[in-house]
């Protein structure tokens, strides 16, 4: 069928040519309004340069995508919401905040689940992302692909972390999200969920001490600025996703849907790859800055893993236990 579509494309565009039919008659103007909690320098601008050149190609130059960046039209869960009541067409968004919308999304959430950046590539661009997504468009919401928001490292501004312990009472800022408010509660932490556009103030003003977000975050979102300390804790990789509203992506034409589902997976391409790169780069630059470096040692790094293991259980239910059931024993056999 694809193949298919492909061949009338270009038999359309070939008679286009020739002046029997016009170009790209299967796709109308669309301005697609694309929000983000990050600025425009985060790898998320590359990947969606990337998705734009695509559908230009697709579309001929029909399908126009208009980023806004910094929170501009709200953050991630507000953002998300005007996607299901249809007001806006597409938001680049953490999973975590969505937890109350899609409770198994909270799956991702689960400390140290996954261990390599490939591990949850296998599992978000498989089977189950998909399983994820049809809860996803249950909910009004069309996933077009698993963008990279990356595995989650702390910054403070009191002291070096080399073990759970020195997060004893540490005023942590969290997702709005109930399985990173118990993991760093229970570590001890005091911790607070917030709306990742309050951050940087919060931080500033010293209402609180701490934050976790990948390198790029924190060299993009300029946190490194106010904090003086980052641990390499990886406890946790979030994914982005990038969704459509589902009304609005239902009044598309198929060509219109296939086009915004390929190009989202170029961009994702792309964004990773520059995740890749800049994530050395931002620690290079964050550490240039003053900010003092240190990683756990393998030890350190086993306890805490132990430590939050009753997480695991305490969630199970609310995130659905064959959701838990279901990730853990693929990524058992990712394992063998
Ligand atoms: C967070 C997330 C954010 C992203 C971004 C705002 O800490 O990791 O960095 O969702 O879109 O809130």
């Amino acid at each position: 069928m694809r193949k298919f579509l492909k061949a009338a494309t270009a038999l359309a565009a070939a008679a286009a040519a020739f002046g029997a039919a016009p170009a790209f008659a299967e796709f109308n103007s669309r301005n697609i309004r694309v929000s983000n909690g990050i600025n425009a320098d985060h790898p998320v601008g590359n990947g969606i340069e990337a998705m734009q050149t695509c559908l230009d190609e697709k579309s001929g130059g029909k399908l126009k995508l208009t980023a806004f960046w910094g929170g501009a039209l709200g953050g991630d869960l507000q953002a998300t919401q005007a996607l299901r009541s249809g007001v806006q067409e597409a938001v680049v968004t953490s999973s975590s905040p969505l937890v109350g919308i899609v409770p198994a999304l909270g799956v991702f959430d689960l400390p140290f689940l996954f261990v390599s950046d490939e591990e949850a590539y296998q599992v978000l661009d498989g089977e189950f992302g998909d399983f994820i997504n049809e809860k996803l468009d249950a909910a009004g919401l069309v996933n077009l692909a698993y963008w990279e928001n990356g595995f989650r490292n702390l910054s403070n501004s009191r002291r070096p972390i080399t073990r759970w312990e020195d997060l004893d009472g540490l005023k942590v800022r969290v997702m709005q999200n109930n399985i990173f408010l118990d993991t760093f509660a229970n570590f001890g932490a005091n911790a607070t969920p917030m709306a990742f556009g309050e951050v940087f103030s919060a931080l500033e003003t010293k209402a609180i001490d701490a934050q976790e977000n990948p390198y790029v975050t924190i060299d993009t979102s300029k946190f490194y600025e106010v904090q003086a300390y980052v641990s390499e804790t990886k406890h946790a990789y979030t994914p982005f996703l990038f969704l459509f509203s589902k009304a609005i992506f239902n009044t598309y034409t198929p060509e219109e849907q296939q086009a915004l589902r390929d190009c989202a997976i170029v961009g994702r391409d792309v964004e990773r790859e520059v995740i890749g790169d800049l994530n050395k780069a931002s620690l290079e630059k964050i550490q240039a800055a003053g900010v003092q470096f240190n990683t756990l040692s393998p030890e350190e790094h086993a306890r805490i893993l132990e430590k939050s293991q009753p997480i695991y259980e305490k969630h199970k239910a609310a995130i659905g236990a064959d959701v838990v059931d279901r990730v853990l024993k693929i990524l058992a056999d990712l394992r063998k």
